[in-house]
């Protein structure tokens, strides 16, 4: 990679994804859009609706990425609020975007999320290759998306990659509308309050990962050697797997005096119970060397450190 493009650069994973990509290949050789202004950027910028093909292809053109990094998205609670919207944006966006990258030889980076799985797929050490019957909206569109991805890659040669994120957790940004946003937002409240209600129930494991992990992970499976990928457009990747009273404990670890207790709430608890508990990361270790360095514990012990205690 030497000059990337990329879309959601306002999001959690966006804002610190073109932070670090700026710090390895250059302020210069990273341009950021979103559909929102945002200020303060130390490299080019642009405003951009993904839903605009004509848009995309004049930006494309005039910066010359080698690389474009889609993570403009609307994620899972929130699409199942507007399902047409997400179709819309998710879908409509990722069409847009392997069309114009196909026509200028760009790889392609894709997020696909541990949502692409569903109630009928194993649950506990989920494989690479498996059962795929997501039912959120959010889900359909990420497996369509790893399909289609693929698809561009078979039928055109288009090198395009991807990942299913887990939760991720981060400091830089607050998630939006997601399912897995209550493990960031914890953080915030047992820093600001010593207390936190959860909308996810007590049991209900999901995958997560700390933000500086996934960051690490975009790059080296962008910059490894094809010849090695048997898989492309989706790798299953996690680094820890908790409920809310596991978080908490870690949390006691720093703060003895934390308190946790519960308001479900039944939308964003049927998507949690939806999704595999552990995902198998084999193939994405063998593949392109996954190695996430924070557990529990030590991501812990940093956010409580960064957070405000606003
Ligand atoms: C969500 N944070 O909750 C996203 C992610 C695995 C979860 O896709 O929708």
């Amino acid at each position: 990679m030497k000059r990337i493009f990329v879309t959601g650069s306002g999001g959690q994973v966006g804002t610190e994804l073109v932070a670090h990509l700026r710090r390895l290949y250059g302020d210069a050789n990273v341009m950021a859009s979103d559909f929102k202004a945002q200020e303060g950027h130390s490299g080019p910028f642009a405003l951009l609706d993904v839903r605009d093909r004509g848009a995309i292809a004049s930006l494309l053109d005039a910066f010359k990425p080698d690389t474009v990094m889609h993570l403009a998205g609307i994620l899972s609670a929130r699409g199942e609020a507007n399902p047409q919207q997400l179709w819309e944006t998710n879908m409509g966006g990722l069409y847009n975007m392997l069309e114009v990258a196909r026509e200028r030889g760009c790889s392609v980076f894709f997020p696909s999320s541990i949502a692409a799985f569903g109630p009928n797929t194993p649950a506990d050490n989920t494989p690479q290759d498996t059962i795929q019957r997501p039912t959120t909206i959010y889900g359909v569109s990420k497996v369509a998306g790893e399909l289609l991805c693929d698809y561009y890659h078979l039928k055109y040669g288009v090198d395009a990659r991807g990942l299913r994120f887990p939760g991720l957790i981060s400091y830089e940004a607050l998630p939006g509308g997601g399912t897995t946003d209550y493990a960031v937002h914890i953080y915030y409240e047992a820093r600001a309050r010593g207390r936190y209600t959860s909308y996810i129930a007590a049991g209900s494991y999901m995958d997560m990962m700390y933000m500086p992990d996934a960051l690490d992970a975009v790059v080296r499976l962008m910059e490894a050697d094809p010849a090695k990928l048997r898989h492309r457009s989706a790798f299953n990747i996690s680094a820890m797997s908790f409920d809310p009273e596991g978080i908490a404990a870690s949390i006691r670890k720093v703060l003895p005096d934390f308190e946790l207790d519960y308001d479900v709430d039944p939308e964003r608890q049927a998507i949690a119970d939806s999704w595999p508990n552990s995902l198998d990361c084999s193939a994405a270790r063998e593949e392109w060397g996954f190695a996430p360095r924070y557990d529990l514990d030590a991501m812990t012990r940093d956010m409580l450190a960064r957070v405000p205690e606003r």
